[in-house]
C-alpha cells in the first residue's frame, strides 16, 4: 500500500488487529492515564503551579480598583516615578497593574499572611515573573487573574516581565517587598 494509489482490497479496515499494534495501543493508552492523572497529582503535591481564578474585567474597572487600593494604603514612593509603595492589611485584596513597560504600584506584603494577589493588563499580553521565586503567571489584557499566596520570606523580591511586549520589555522591572509583621 502506498499514500499515492489507493489501497489493494477497497475494505482494508476489517483487517483483524495485529498483536503488535495492539499491544502499543495498549502502551500508548495506559502512558495517557499515568499523565492524566499526574495533572492534578502534581497541582496538589507539586508545589508549583498556583490555583487560580479568572475574571473578565476591563482596563478601567481592573484601574479603578487598584486606584481605589493605592489611595488608601499607600505608604511612600519609590524611584524617579513616584511610583506608589502599597502596604495593604494583611489577607486583603491586592491589585498589580501591568502595562507597557511598567508594573503600578509597588506592593508591600507582610511575611505569613494570605493575600489574594489579581493581575491583569491595560494593553498586551505580559508576564509576571517573581525573582527568584519560581513563579510566572501570564497576565492577559481583559482578564482579571486571582492568585491566593502566601509570602513565606521577608526580603525584597524583583518582578519581571516575561513574555516579550515591545522594544521597552527589557525596561518591565519592578520590586515587591515581604516584611515581617509590624
Ligand atoms: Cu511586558
Amino acid at each position: 500500500m502506498s499514500a499515492i494509489l489507493p489501497p489493494p482490497s477497497r475494505v482494508w479496515w476489517k483487517q483483524p488487529l495485529d498483536r503488535v499494534e495492539g499491544t502499543w495501543i495498549a502502551i500508548a493508552f495506559l502512558w495517557c492515564l499515568v499523565m492524566f492523572f499526574m495533572m492534578p497529582y502534581w497541582h496538589v503535591f507539586g508545589k508549583q503551579n498556583l490555583s487560580s481564578e479568572a475574571y473578565r474585567t476591563t482596563p478601567e474597572a481592573y484601574s479603578a480598583k487598584a486606584q481605589a487600593m493605592v489611595d488608601k494604603y499607600t505608604v511612600r514612593t519609590e524611584t524617579e516615578q513616584q511610583i506608589p509603595v502599597v502596604h495593604p492589611p494583611a489577607g486583603s485584596d491586592v491589585y498589580l497593574i501591568a502595562r507597557l513597560w511598567s508594573w503600578w504600584p509597588i506592593l508591600e506584603l507582610e511575611k505569613g499572611q494570605t493575600y489574594r494577589l489579581h493581575l491583569s493588563s491595560m494593553d498586551y499580553m505580559h508576564t509576571f515573573s517573581l525573582q527568584p521565586e519560581n513563579m510566572n503567571i501570564q497576565v492577559i489584557p481583559g482578564y482579571e487573574g486571582v492568585y491566593t499566596v502566601t509570602p513565606t520570606r521577608a526580603g525584597k523580591y524583583s518582578v519581571l516581565c516575561n513574555e516579550y511586549c515591545g522594544i521597552g520589555h527589557h525596561t518591565m522591572v519592578s520590586n515587591l517587598y515581604v516584611v515581617d509583621k509590624p
